[in-house]
């Protein structure tokens, strides 16, 4: 993929989105011993029309030795609807949790900003050793948080979802989601692997994780109109959720 390109769709994105584009990537860079991932050559770059309006996806994607993928994807419909989309897919080796994070900025205004460190198993809860410097995280205020909905039950207790309204719940939101992702790539460095039996446990859970996604219509609403219905659903279980 042209790195000329990348740069360009993040230099016309909403300005929060250019902050944590930069941020996962430079968090990623320092923690982590990246490779590059090679998605089918087709879906690195694509454009699709929207209502007549383009759609334009950009995709970068990486491995590590704890992370069969790490996908960082910035989208952008016409001139009006502004995409981040992360996700860390760990090898089903470590007991690591997921980490994801989505920005959607409609018109200059954020409608919708989340992040979470998503337990992989039965239990759904995070290991000691990231709850603890979790808990210890500065809380914030926010004045719009937002509902998560129904299939939205992969998420942990450190789940957060808001409207960031103002400049300065914008910077808390950054904060927040760099400050997790730190966590997790610190934990990761040191993860080691585990037993064949915990194994199977976190492909089962990684694949709930996938499934529960893939339901997200409004993702899949926009990328059904842009692509077509064949399209979106290849995409969303093959590069956004695969299992
Ligand atoms: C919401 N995601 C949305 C919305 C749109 C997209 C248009 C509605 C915005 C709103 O409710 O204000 C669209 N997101 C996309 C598209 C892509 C994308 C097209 O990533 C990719 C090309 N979504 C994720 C991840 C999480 C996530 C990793 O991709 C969480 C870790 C969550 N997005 C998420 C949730 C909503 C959302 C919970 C709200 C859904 C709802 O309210 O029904």
């Amino acid at each position: 993929m042209m790195e000329t390109s990348t740069q360009s769709l993040r230099s016309r994105q909403h300005n929060l989105i250019q902050q944590l584009a930069n941020a996962i990537e430079s968090v990623w860079a320092k923690h982590l011993d990246l490779s590059p991932y090679h998605l089918p050559s087709e879906l690195g770059y694509v454009e699709g029309k929207l209502e007549g309006e383009k759609l334009v996806i950009e995709n970068k994607c990486y491995q590590t030795p704890q992370f069969r993928k790490l996908h960082l994807e910035l989208a952008q419909v016409g001139k009006n609807l502004d995409i981040l989309h992360c996700v860390m897919f760990p090898h089903p080796e470590y007991a690591l949790p997921m980490f994801g994070t989505d920005i959607v900025a409609g018109r200059g205004q954020i409608s919708a900003a989340i992040a979470d460190l998503s337990p992989l198993n039965a239990r759904r809860v995070l290991p000691e050793n990231y709850q603890i410097p979790l808990h210890q995280l500065p809380t914030h205020n926010f004045s719009q948080p937002r509902e998560l909905p129904a299939w939205a039950d992969i998420f942990s207790e450190f789940c957060f979802f808001v409207r960031p309204t103002s400049p300065e719940e914008e910077q808390w939101f950054l904060d927040r989601v760099t400050a997790m992702l730190t966590i997790h790539c610190q934990q990761a460095a040191q993860a080691i692997p585990v037993s064949s039996t915990e194994r199977a446990e976190i492909l089962i859970a990684q694949n709930y994780y996938s499934t529960k996604q893939q339901q997200n219509d409004k993702t899949r609403r926009v990328l059904e109109k842009a692509f077509g219905n064949e399209w979106a659903e290849n995409y969303m279980t093959t590069v956004l959720f695969d299992s």
